[in-house]
């Protein structure tokens, strides 16, 4: 796939204002400064598309981001940041429940985590979510940059464990700032998406 055109659209709080329309969506998930923001920048090939920052928990929206006018690139919040009150972390589970619940439109989640460190509770809390909506599922390992690459499998391996992916899911690992793993992210945004359609009919 080709990137042509990436557009931001809007964020949203309320289910109510989430985007729901012919479009497919193509989902991030991770916690709070793990690179979901970098991620969506590299893809679309716009420094500046999303908000990166060295302020972990900025986004508690949920954002839209139009991609060649074929699918939504949905970020949702990020989880995990200590300074988060409880209710805030409340707030943070209803809201991306309701996306999910409401949400008929999804074609792929991406589960993005730091390829350093273990899964924390909150990123098993949202593997289990996931594997309960039944969607398809990609584990992105990022920041592989950090990290010299005979220690990539391993580490990708004790992730899956720990999350209780089966061999079934993919495991990419990405770096934005190389764009290690790019093409290989874009080919299973085509392969998902193309799935998705042809569930349509
Ligand atoms: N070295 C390196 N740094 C990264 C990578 N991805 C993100 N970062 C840095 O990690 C921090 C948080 O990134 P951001 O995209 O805002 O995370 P988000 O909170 O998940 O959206 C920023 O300082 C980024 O520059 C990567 O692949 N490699
Ligand atoms: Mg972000």
């Amino acid at each position: 796939m080709n990137i042509k055109s990436a557009q931001y659209i809007k964020s949203a709080v309320n289910p109510e204002d989430f985007l729901q329309d012919h479009m497919p969506h193509i989902v991030l998930v991770g916690k709070s400064n793990v690179g979901k923001s970098s991620f969506i920048n590299c893809i679309a090939n716009n420094k500046r598309l999303a908000h990166t920052s060295g302020q972990p928990g900025k986004t508690r929206t949920v954002n839209f981001y139009n991609i060649n006018d074929a699918f939504y690139l949905v970020d949702l919040p990020g989880y995990g940041y200590a300074k988060v009150s409880k209710k805030e972390q409340l707030r943070w589970g209803d809201m991306i429940n309701n996306y999910l619940y409401e949400n008929t439109s999804i074609a792929a989640i991406f589960h993005v985590l730091d390829i350093r460190h273990s899964p924390t509770a909150l990123d098993r809390q949202m593997a289990e979510w996931l594997l309960f909506h039944n969607v398809p599922i990609v584990g992105t390992t990022t920041k592989e940059d950090k990290m010299g690459k005979t220690r990539w499998k391993p580490q990708i391996e004790m992730i899956r464990k720990n999350l209780g992916w089966s061999q079934f899911v993919p495991i990419v690992p990405f770096s934005a700032t190389t764009s290690q793993g790019k093409d290989e992210i874009l080919n299973l945004m085509d392969i998902y998406l193309s799935n998705y359609h042809s569930n349509d009919d």
